[in-house]
């Protein structure tokens, strides 16, 4: 059975984003699949975070998991901190990986912007790590949305670099997963960024605990233009934030935006935001009534990450000491 990895960073709540490009297909991909999730703190302090704030979303973050139907009985759930394994191997791959391939990395570019000189040194290697995460458990298939695309091609050099330095085929090649319609959810308010859960303005996503009315709304003041839907996708075609509001209806529905146009054509944003208010709603609050209920046992949660770490450490911590090994690391013990 092929063994997934993926992870979310506990850097707030996570968005429809996170949910419609991530969350929902790591549920799916639960039937036949060997799956370790993993809430990544270690990349969320790659840029700031008030240590409170992080323990009370990595919390967050694993009830909303379990509450969208990730399942830690069957599969692994736990806290990316929690296993050393991640760091250790991570360090090594720091020496592997080159600068240039760094560079080329457009994630940073973009978290990075103008102020470069900055940002942390962690955000230039986040793609090390995320290698190390994925070949810690020499895990073969990683559900990511697109934008994960780039990572996965640089952990698939470091994997074969690792091989070809240390003559060795240790590192098996990993493939990315892009699954399902809507692989990239876009911001409410300008539908050229991505939606993120870090974005500065709440009214740019919808988090995964919005109430009703709080969805209601933010879709009644996302950005949208004068002109009432078209009848062809094509007709779509910039105009971002149309394109957006529709592929969000499509994937929370049959998962193809002609078939929302068919429905809605010609008509104008005053019919069609209150029909995509009601999918939202009728999808979302489910979710965050579950993830209500799990929040308020904390120790609980606590608990199921833990047991998670075990695991989680029962499958990495023997990979790591084979790559140290082969590295030319003495045995610790
Ligand atoms: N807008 C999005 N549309 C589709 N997929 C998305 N993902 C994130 N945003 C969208 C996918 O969610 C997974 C987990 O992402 P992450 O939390 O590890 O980091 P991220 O991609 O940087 O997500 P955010 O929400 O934008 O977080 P911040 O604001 O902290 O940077 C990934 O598979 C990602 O593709």
């Amino acid at each position: 059975m092929a063994r997934i990895f993926s992870g979310i960073q506990p850097s707030g709540i996570p968005t429809l984003g996170n949910y419609l490009g991530a969350i929902r297909n790591w549920v799916a991909l639960q039937e036949g699949h060997e799956c370790i999730w993993c809430v990544v703190d270690l990349h969320a302090i790659t840029v700031w975070q008030e240590p409170a704030a992080l323990a009370r979303q990595t919390r967050e973050m694993a009830a909303v998991l379990l509450a969208c139907g990730i399942d830690p009985g069957r599969h692994i759930l736990f806290a990316q901190s929690h296993v050393r394994a991640h760091a250790q191997l991570a360090w090594i791959f720091n020496c592997v990986a080159r600068l240039g391939w760094l560079n080329r990395m457009t994630q940073f570019k973009d978290k990075a912007g103008k102020d470069r000189e900055a940002v942390s040194t962690g955000l230039y290697v986040y793609p090390n790590l995320m290698a190390a995460d994925i070949l810690a458990y020499h895990a073969t298939q990683v559900p990511v949305g697109d934008d994960q695309r780039q990572h996965l091609e640089l952990a698939n050099d470091i994997a074969q670099k690792f091989n070809h330095d240390y003559g060795t085929e240790f590192f098996p090649p990993i493939e990315p997963l892009i699954l399902g319609p809507a692989a990239r959810v876009m911001s409410l308010r300008d539908g050229s960024k991505k939606m993120s859960k870090s974005d500065s303005s709440d009214q740019s996503r919808i988090n995964m605990n919005d109430d009703a009315d709080t969805i209601a709304l933010k879709i009644r003041r996302a950005k949208t233009d004068a002109e009432p839907l078209p009848d062809t996708l094509a007709a779509l075609e910039g105009r971002p934030e149309a394109r957006n509001l529709v592929g969000i209806y499509a994937a929370l529905t049959s998962g193809d935006p002609a078939l929302v146009l068919r429905e809605y054509a010609g008509k104008g944003f005053g019919v069609f935001k209150p029909a995509l208010t009601e999918v939202l709603i009728a999808a979302l609050a489910p979710i965050a009534r579950e993830t209500e209920r799990l929040l308020a046992d904390p120790a609980e949660i606590d608990a199921t990450l833990r047991r998670g770490a075990e695991r989680a450490a029962a499958i990495a911590d023997p990979i790591v000491a084979e790559a140290e090994r082969l590295v030319g690391f003495l045995p610790p013990r």
